[in-house]
């Protein structure tokens, strides 16, 4: 099965929704100018919640083809949860996509693999496609080898998803995050290949050859076709080199 390589910009909380009009025209023209707009690769950007609106007015006037992501939603559809933004809303903003699970909610907003398996589900509801995020960190790493808190953290956001369901699974090693110590391609590999199975298993052998699974994690024009060369890599969660035009145009050109 051929996987449709996904380049995910995570823009974390950065740009606001004037910048983020000023990063997006700049994305497409850079993209555009050098004819590497086409359908080998999508495109997806994760702005804050207050882009949103802005971007998806920018892409449909403009036409731009590039997916839109929220970076997070509620386990619930509507009510009385203050703060809270639900998927419902997302939809209807023509997010495609939802980050769930990044490393940095469930360090920083003490987020379980029940919340993230919540989150799932309320993803689903509205016809999101949750981008399921999962790794270690270093202590665990050393404690319980490469694997074992990625699946163990996937096999719980996975209980209960639909066989059928389109659903997206990020490896970020917590140790690779920002932190410019980027993983190897043979360990983003070994991860994204386990993590890979863990679908086949749960889900049946047609979601294992269909779901991608990205690598996230420092990655930068210099090192994402190295990613890319693996078999069970199928793109990139980028943060950091997300938020530079040249840099993040490089990264989707990754293959030309
Ligand atoms: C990992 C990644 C994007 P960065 O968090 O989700 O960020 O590329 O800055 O390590």
């Amino acid at each position: 099965v051929a996987r449709l390589p996904l380049i995910a910009g995570n823009w974390k909380m950065n740009l606001d929704h004037q910048q983020a009009i000023a990063f997006v025209q700049k994305l497409h023209w850079a993209l555009k100018e050098a004819k590497h707009l086409d359908d080998s690769v999508e495109v997806g950007i994760f702005p804050p919640f207050t882009d949103l609106r802005t971007v998806q007015t920018l892409l449909d006037a403009d036409k731009i083809p590039f997916a839109l992501g929220a970076q997070d939603l509620s386990t619930k559809d509507s009510g009385a949860y203050t703060g809270e933004v639900s998927g419902a809303f997302l939809s209807k903003l023509n997010c495609a996509y939802v980050i769930i699970g990044h490393s940095e909610r469930r360090e920083y907003h003490g987020e379980t693999d029940e919340v993230v398996a919540a989150k799932v589900q309320a993803a689903l509801r509205h016809s999101l496609v949750p981008v399921i995020c999962v790794g270690e960190t270093l202590e665990q790493r050393e404690e319980s080898g490469p694997t074992a808190i990625s699946v163990g953290q996937l096999e719980v956001a996975l209980e209960g998803v639909p066989a059928d369901a389109d659903i997206v699974v990020a490896y970020e090693p917590v140790w690779a995050i920002g932190t410019g110590q980027v993983a190897s391609p043979e360990q983003a590999q070994e991860v994204c290949a386990k993590l890979r199975e863990v679908v086949a298993a749960k889900l049946g052998p047609d979601a294992g050859q269909r779901t991608r699974v990205l690598y996230g994690g420092s990655v930068k024009s210099a090192n994402i076709a190295s990613f890319m060369r693996e078999p069970d890599v199928d793109g990139a969660l980028v943060g950091g080199a997300s938020l530079v035009v040249d840099e993040f145009a490089a990264i989707i050109r990754y293959q030309k």
